[in-house]
């Protein structure tokens, strides 16, 4: 049975990475903190699903943490390491700039150099980013400018250098997936999609009456991340290490998402949208638009869910779901001004 370690197992990728590697039989170990705030509500259903009975463990542990790290990789041994953990929100990483860097941009470093001394034949995957183009004009692929724009993006562009640096110098199986913005229901509900299709149902319910947001202008290149840990699944299967953009190839403003998820309900955002400065960020990245031809002819990898059917499947998932506790983690969608 192939075994494969899931670094951020809680958050949204690792939840569906998990799903899609235990439908292929592997014997899954996800790596999570002890104060994850994704762990009970992303992992539960896979802890209490039969088909994955002996074969899914979750391990605590923090990327900050290598003796952990070289105990739970000399324990498993596995075959694939995805390293998804990271501080992931851009805005946030200007207010904690060093840890995000540690986190996101040198833990990788710690997987890295634990499989080259263990001599581990481990294939790793780094989740690098479409950040790291950040200011590089559209379309951009795996040849374009790296003009990252914050530390978050900073953090990516050192990890996916190194993750090429111990591919070419030691011959690791080392691959870094450029991934483009994919959201999902269980997108984090301090990104900018989530939080508003997390809005849109608040405001049927007479819960909220209004959405605070920044800058309406930026564009992105959103798809489904279900879709997206199979590329990530299907880098690591490739005969040889290489480096892929996944991406739809189409970008959409805020606003644009704003008025198909207000108009999936039949309201006009402009009637709840109000601007707010404090979400907005010191440089912001104007336009993401990937083009993914090297996926589609190397891994065969294209994205299966559209824009509008993305915004719709996220707006009614929020709406049929009745768990309000969920809904208090980060407050950004608040009318409460609150920081995120
Ligand atoms: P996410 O939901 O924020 O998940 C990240 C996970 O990392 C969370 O579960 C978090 O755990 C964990 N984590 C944070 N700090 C940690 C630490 N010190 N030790 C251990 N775990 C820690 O992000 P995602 O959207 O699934 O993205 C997965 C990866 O892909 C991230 O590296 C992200 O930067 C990258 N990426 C995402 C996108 C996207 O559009 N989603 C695009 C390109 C790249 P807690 O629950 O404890 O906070
Ligand atoms: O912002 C604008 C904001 O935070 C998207 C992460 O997964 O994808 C994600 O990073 C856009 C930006 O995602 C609000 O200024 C307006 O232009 O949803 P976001 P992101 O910054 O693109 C990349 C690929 C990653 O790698 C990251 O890990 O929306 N925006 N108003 C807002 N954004 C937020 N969060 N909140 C607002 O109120």
């Amino acid at each position: 049975m192939r075994k494969a370690i899931v670094t951020g197992a809680a958050g949204q990728d690792g939840s569906y990475l998990c799903e899609l590697l235990l439908d292929k039989g592997y014997e899954v170990h996800g790596i999570v903190r002890r104060t994850s705030s994704g762990g009970e509500t992303r992992l539960t259903h896979l802890e209490h699903d039969p088909n994955a009975s002996g074969r899914f463990f979750l391990h605590h542990g923090d990327q900050l943490d290598t003796g952990r790290l070289v105990q739970l990789l000399s324990k498993v041994e596995p075959d694939e390491f995805y390293n998804l953990a990271a501080q992931s929100h851009v805005r946030v990483s200007f207010e904690i700039p060093e840890s995000t860097v540690d986190v996101t941009g040198v833990a990788p470093l710690r997987a890295l150099e634990s499989i080259r001394l263990l001599g581990l034949e481990t294939r790793f995957y780094q989740a690098s980013s479409s950040e790291m183009f950040g200011s590089t004009n559209p379309p951009q692929n795996e040849l374009s400018p790296l003009h990252p724009r914050s530390p978050y993006a900073c953090a990516k562009v050192l990890a996916h250098h190194l993750t090429v640096n111990y591919r070419e110098s030691y011959g690791l199986h080392a691959v870094s997936g450029i991934l483009f913005n994919h959201e999902s229901p269980r997108r984090g509900e301090n990104f900018v999609t989530r939080k508003i299709t997390k809005a849109v149902s608040a405001i049927v319910r007479g819960e909220q009456q209004h959405l605070f947001l920044g800058n309406l202008d930026a564009k992105r290149d959103w798809g489904f991340a279900g879709d997206y840990v199979e590329a990530m699944w299907r880098m690591l299967q490739a005969d040889s290490p290489d480096d892929f953009v996944v991406a739809t190839g189409e970008a959409f403003s805020v606003q644009q998402f704003c008025d198909l998820a207000f108009g999936h309900v039949g309201l006009k955002w402009q009637d709840y949208v109000r601007y707010d400065a404090r979400f907005e960020r010191p440089a912001e990245v104007d336009h993401l638009l990937g083009d993914a031809s090297k996926a589609k002819a190397i891994l065969d990898w294209t994205p299966t869910v559209s824009f509008e059917e993305l915004v719709t499947r996220m707006v009614d998932a929020d709406l049929q779901s009745s768990d309000k506790s969920v809904v208090d983690l980060t407050t950004e969608h608040n009318d409460a001004h609150s920081h995120s």
